[in-house]
């Protein structure tokens, strides 16, 4: 009966969803500050081991820079250890995880754990010619080796296709799927997912 357990079933979960160069990191941090929700970016959370050379960092760095997913088993404890970090959330966005069945199924379990669930799965659908596109624009400033070579970012999408879009299936067999156009203004797009947001 304590207030933290009465706030449980108001936590706003959120998985913000879709293929490589998406918005979805251009998304997160609008809707972070608007719902007052912790953003956890698993690539965002690589690149910074890899800046300060940690062991995930480099293990890390060898996947990535090829457009391939990190191991599962990493990416799992790495998600749990940020998860663990923020004991008092009002809810998470997380960006860019969950990427494979076995991750959404980890994701599950974590949040079961702390009486609470995946509110919905906010998708941004965008086509594939327009994603390379603003990868190739972003790696001409980015620093980033997997934005600067179109045959690893073509190899992204493809990764995506083959391991991550199957999470639409999952997350719609829960009636938790809610896709939305990924094309248009930054503002735009930021009032399509908030007209999803505020019917949860
Ligand atoms: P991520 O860091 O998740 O990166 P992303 O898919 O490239 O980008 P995002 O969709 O966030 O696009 P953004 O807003 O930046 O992953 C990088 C790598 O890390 C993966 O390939 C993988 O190797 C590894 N990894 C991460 N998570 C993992 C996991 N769970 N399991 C295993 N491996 C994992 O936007 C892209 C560009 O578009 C930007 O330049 C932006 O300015 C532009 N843009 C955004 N919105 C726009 C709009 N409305 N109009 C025009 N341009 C727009």
């Amino acid at each position: 009966t304590s207030i933290y357990k009465l706030k449980q079933p108001n936590m706003k979960n959120l998985v913000l969803f879709g293929p490589p160069g998406a918005g979805k990191g251009t998304q997160a941090e609008v809707l972070k500050e608007k719902y007052n929700l912790v953003h956890i970016s698993t690539g965002d959370v690589f690149r910074y081991n890899i800046k300060n050379a940690t062991d995930l960092g480099s293990l890390a760095k060898s996947y990535i820079d090829k457009g391939q997913l990190v191991p599962d088993t990493v990416t799992i404890d790495m998600l749990s250890a940020e998860v663990e970090k923020n004991p008092n959330a009002n809810g998470f966005i997380f960006d860019g995880f969950p990427r494979t069945e076995a991750q959404a199924d980890a994701l599950a379990t974590l949040l079961a754990s702390k009486n609470t669930e995946v509110a919905a799965m906010v998708a941004l659908e965008v086509d594939d010619e327009v994603l390379v596109q603003r990868l190739l624009e972003r790696g001409k400033t980015s620093g980033r080796p997997d934005d600067a070579d179109e045959t690893v970012i073509r190899n992204r999408i493809k990764v995506y296709y083959a391991e991550t879009a199957i999470l639409k299936g999952y997350y719609e067999k829960q009636n938790k799927y809610h896709g939305v156009d990924g094309v248009g203004s930054v503002a735009e797009i930021t009032a399509r997912l908030s007209a999803v947001i505020d019917t949860l």
